[in-house]
């Protein structure tokens, strides 16, 4: 693979993975490449995690800030995290091993939109990053670099770090040269220009990264593939959720509130997002386009079919056998398919202007439209934020889907009041659970609660919603959003083992 390493400057720092890490001291920041299982450093990491393994060993402190695009995979966060290695993560995550570390107290974590991320440490925000560790599939005679599978915060990575170690991944295909737009025109206030892109596809940057070549310390050869998770097919509840949303935006272009291909998408990671473009793929929009964060695979399957001519993304996330597939067409889907740098996959001002329909998924809502899309009983982390707040805060039309239920049926998804508030009732405009569709643009709190709980609260959970939503009408000292504050968290798993304690 050093055939990829074309400037001589480079190839002079070729070395071992273990000779990169170590050159990663303790209590360094760290920008590493990676957005969800695309495209993440495959080999410093884990020797880094080896590093710090053998430091702990010999009872030295060694823990770093690690900043990536978002989630990673297990070679990355989880190898970290298993030596305790992590001090501070930004910005989203879904590892189990960290997960279990930040809701311990263990670890410090710090969920921000994903779209704010370059900005912050263009601002100076989040302090001085240290080192990046940036995935690349080949470097030119020139210096320039070709991103791989994800570019996330790659470019700032690259611009802000003092230190730089490159991997260069001889898996990704060459081909994907030229899929990239990678946008220079950021400025920091009070200089920011507009961000020229007026529709999904435009190119408004370079293919590749620019990076200064005496900042780089190391180049690491590895050859090994990304690793994303598998997808389950569409289940029932999945399917009944995309079918609501289809129907909708029938109605939509029936009332002339959306043109007959739609607006371009956005779409979260998991199985319902993938139900709902299986949908489309048997429905009667063509033309589709998506400005989104992540090109899953029911996505992709619409660019395959031509059903969806144009694909914007920060990074795909793939199954395992779509990312062989899409590594291997990439000279074909390059025509369709733009990865861009998050903060303009994510930017409000570009969301706005294309007018997004985005469709996120979400652990619960009240009934007066308040999203949770993060927290399990107001003090756990599951994930982050991610991109969902970018999107809904901007989006034409801001669409969360649950089922509308969790854990077998014994949590209801649709509560009096969130326990913790990711997106406010002023960010969402429409609530889908496999019982029906909430649509709530221009209603009152209180016309909304009556919609929530008739449309989408799963009737196990109805009686007892439209009870507290009456004695809240009844009782509440105010009545634009009635609430009784001591019976709000009444649905929660504690409240009920108390009730039926005997409280
Ligand atoms: O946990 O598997 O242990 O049972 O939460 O829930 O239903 O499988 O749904 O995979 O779509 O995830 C909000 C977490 C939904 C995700 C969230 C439990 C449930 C299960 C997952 P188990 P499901 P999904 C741009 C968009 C934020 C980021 C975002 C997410 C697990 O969509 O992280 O939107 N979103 N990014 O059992 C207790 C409840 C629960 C509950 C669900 N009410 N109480 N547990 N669960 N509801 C894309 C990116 O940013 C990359």
């Amino acid at each position: 693979s050093s055939s990829r390493i074309l400037d001589p400057v480079f190839r002079s720092k070729i070395m071992s993975a273990a000779e990169a890490a170590a050159l990663i001291p303790p209590g360094a920041n760290v920008g590493m490449s990676g957005f969800t299982g695309a495209g993440y450093p495959k080999a410093v990491p884990l020797a880094l995690a080896q590093r710090i393994e053998a430091a702990h060993g010999r009872g030295e402190p060694f823990r770093i800030g690690v900043w990536t695009g978002a989630s990673t995979a297990p070679e990355l966060d989880g190898a970290l995290a298993k030596v305790d290695g992590l001090e501070m993560r930004l910005p989203y995550q879904s590892d189990p091993t960290c997960r279990k570390q930040i809701n311990a107290g263990t670890m410090e974590y710090l969920d921000i939109h994903l779209s704010h991320v370059a900005q912050f440490v263009w601002f100076g925000f989040l302090g001085q990053l240290d080192v990046a560790v940036v995935e690349v599939a080949a470097i030119l005679e020139d210096g320039r670099l070709v991103p791989t599978n994800s570019v996330g915060n790659n470019k700032t990575w690259l611009d802000q770090a003092d230190k730089v170690i490159l991997e260069v991944n001889s898996w990704a295909n060459l081909d994907l040269e030229g899929m990239h737009d990678i946008y220079y025109g950021t400025r920091l206030p009070p200089y920011r220009m507009p961000v020229p892109l007026l529709a999904p596809g435009d190119r408004i940057g370079e293919p590749y990264y620019r990076c200064d070549p005496s900042k780089v310390v190391a180049v690491v050869e590895t050859d090994a593939p990304d690793r994303n998770t598998a997808f389950t097919a569409p289940d029932e509840t999945s399917r009944r959720i995309a079918g609501h949303i289809l129907e909708f935006f029938s109605h939509e272009i029936r009332k002339g509130r959306l043109p007959a291909g739609l607006l371009p998408l956005q779409s979260g990671v998991g199985n319902v997002a993938n139900a709902v473009m299986a949908g489309l793929e048997d429905g009667p929009f063509d033309n589709l386009a998506a400005y989104t964060e992540v090109l899953q695979d029911g996505m992709l399957q619409l660019v395959r079919s031509g059903k969806m001519t144009l694909a914007s993304a920060t990074a795909v996330s793939l199954s395992p056998e779509a990312a062989v597939t899409f590594n291997r067409d990439a000279a074909a889907l390059k025509k369709n398919v733009v990865l861009r740098p998050q903060e303009i996959s994510n930017h409000p001002e570009v969301i706005r202007r294309l007018g997004i329909i985005a469709m996120n998924g979400m652990i619960e809502a009240d009934i007066y439209g308040n999203v949770n899309s993060t927290h399990i009983n107001g003090s756990s982390i599951m994930n982050g934020i991610g991109g969902s707040g970018d999107f809904a805060r901007n989006a034409y039309l801001s669409i969360f889907m649950t089922p509308s239920t969790a854990k077998g049926g014994s949590i209801s998804c649709i509560v009096p009041m969130v326990c913790h508030v990711d997106h406010t009732e002023h960010d969402v405009q429409v609530i889908v659970t496999e019982q029906g569709l909430a649509d709530l643009r221009g209603l009152s709190p209180k016309q909304r609660a009556k919609v929530v709980i008739e449309n989408c609260a799963h009737p196990d959970y109805r009686p007892a919603l439209s009870e507290y939503f009456r004695l809240a009408l009844d009782r509440s000292p105010g009545r634009h959003t009635p609430h009784l504050l001591d019976e709000a968290f009444r649905f929660l798993p504690e409240w009920k083992a108390r009730a039926a304690g005997g409280r």
